[in-house]
């Protein structure tokens, strides 16, 4: 077996009932074995893939805390430290019923080709829990978060791991983490990105993965010579990274049309209003049933159906493997030329080589959402330097980043003859820079 293959096997064996992480790892080696291939006996004898695909160091934990009937309530809660080979562990943490390590280890394993993606010191790291904010008062909330950090702040530091948001995790979340971090540490330091503005965080990181999402499909689209002028979007989630992709491509000249939650999803065909959605979402914590009641023309359905609407781009913007070959078919059926991933997988694997041999211009998560990641980079250094830049220099700092992925991305894959594949270039660029730091930095 080569040497892709057996490492597979492995990760597989030694990782049993973790899909996510198998599929993460799945579709990185098969991207490297081209760059393997030309010197497989040196990776193979320095064991390079067993230690990019194993951790660096996982901690699970107890997460006690009382709701407001005075039950004692469990969570567990997760931090997977991936790999420190280019910058201190940097990822988000999320807070979701269907949070397990599996996932964690998915996730962490993404943004370290991400991080690296981004061309900034940053490692990768992933973590949360399996608890639900949904439902749940501003003080059980508060309850959680004061006890998760209790326990994860032993773990993490300014130079050491520094988590920020994630599906379930926004504004109100970190500032609970972090006032705890602050309190049992007794020091005021960068130990979380996505702060509010008054205590430390960055302008432009609320909105920096769906601004970023559409900085590089932007440039991806005009090295295509596909004008972004009317063109029809389908965005799915409706989240952070879904409201503000919905409004930059709405700056940009395009049209969203859809959004989702975990309930259904909205078709308004005169294109969203994002300043109600960000009303019904983000203000109000509501069902997107709501949004439906104040526009006339959109229409709410219950389930999942995005991808059953003919677009011209498509974003995915919830959650992992929620875009599958049928969906991808009927994508393809509606005349759909580009989706760019704004969550992390959402594109199943079958799903993916069905658009690229279609050959829609599709562009992996761990390159198109990487925005978000380097926005939270940017306020670790603000941070370290004790100062705040303006609105329009950390956005200009964010498209450049973003421009320059594609750019990246773009040559790797030609560089490996294998133009166009977004997929293959991204893994591959985000790869070769941290095994040479890994490899400099010794056996460790
Ligand atoms: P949010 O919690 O803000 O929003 C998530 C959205 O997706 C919500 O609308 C939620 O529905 C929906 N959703 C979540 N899980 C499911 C599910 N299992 N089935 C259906 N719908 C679901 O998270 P974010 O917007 O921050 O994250 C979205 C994706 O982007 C994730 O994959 C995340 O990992 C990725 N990402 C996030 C970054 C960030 O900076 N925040 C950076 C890079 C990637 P509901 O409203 O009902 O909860
Ligand atoms: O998946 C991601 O890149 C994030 N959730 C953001 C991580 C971060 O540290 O800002």
């Amino acid at each position: 077996m080569s040497y892709v293959d057996d490492v597979y096997a492995q990760v597989v064996a030694k990782n049993p009932a973790q899909p996510e992480f198998h599929q993460a790892v799945r579709e990185v080696l098969d991207s490297l074995r081209v760059v393997i291939k030309k010197n497989e006996a040196h990776y193979r004898k320095q064991a390079l893939l067993e230690r990019l695909t194993t951790p660096e160091r996982i901690v699970m934990f107890r997460v006690p805390w009382v709701d407001d009937k005075g039950q004692v309530q469990v969570n567990n809660g997760f931090r997977v430290q991936f790999n420190s080979a280019i910058g201190p562990y940097k990822g988000g943490l999320r807070f979701h019923p269907s949070v397990n390590l599996g996932i964690i280890k998915f996730l962490g394993f993404e943004q370290v080709f991400k991080n690296s993606l981004t061309s900034l010191p940053i490692g990768g790291g992933k973590g949360g829990a399996d608890f639900d904010p949904k439902g749940r008062s501003d003080r059980e909330v508060m309850a959680f978060c004061q006890s998760f950090m209790t326990e994860l702040q032993r773990h993490i530091g300014p130079d050491t791991d520094v988590p920020a948001g994630d599906i379930g995790v926004g504004a109100r979340e970190i500032g609970f983490m972090y006032g705890q971090y602050k309190r049992i540490r007794n020091a005021y330091e960068g130990v979380l990105t996505g702060k509010g503005l008054t205590y430390g965080g960055s302008l432009v990181r609320t909105q920096a993965t769906g601004y970023g999402l559409l900085y590089l499909t932007q440039e991806l689209m005009k090295c295509n010579g596909i004008d972004p002028e009317g063109k029809i979007v389908t965005v799915s989630g409706a989240g952070n990274v879904a409201i503000y992709a919905i409004e930059k491509a709405i700056q940009l000249g395009m049209k969203p049309v859809t959004c989702s939650d975990s309930t259904g999803w909205i078709h308004d065909p005169e294109g969203i209003d994002v300043r109600l959605l960000r009303e019904v979402k983000e203000v109000k914590r509501a069902c997107l049933t709501e949004y439906a009641k104040k526009r006339k023309k959109a229409v709410y359905h219950e389930g999942r159906g995005v991808w059953s609407i003919k677009c011209d781009v498509a974003l995915p913007c919830a959650t992992q493997n929620e875009l599958d070959l049928k969906d991808a078919r009927q994508l393809v059926k509606g005349g759909c030329r580009v989706v760019c991933e704004g969550a992390n997988m959402p594109t199943t694997m079958e799903a993916t080589a069905y658009l690229q041999e279609k050959k829609v211009l599709f562009v992996c998560g761990k390159a198109a959402n990487a925005g978000g990641v380097a926005t939270s980079a940017l306020e670790m250094s603000q941070n370290s330097e004790r100062l705040s830049w303006s609105f329009d220099e950390v956005d200009q700092k964010l498209k450049s980043i973003m421009v320059n992925i594609y750019h990246n991305i773009d040559d790797a894959a030609k560089k490996y003859g294998m133009k166009g594949d977004y997929v293959a270039g991204a893994n591959i660029a985000g790869f070769l820079k941290v095994v040479e730091a890994m490899e400099a930095q010794g056996i460790v």
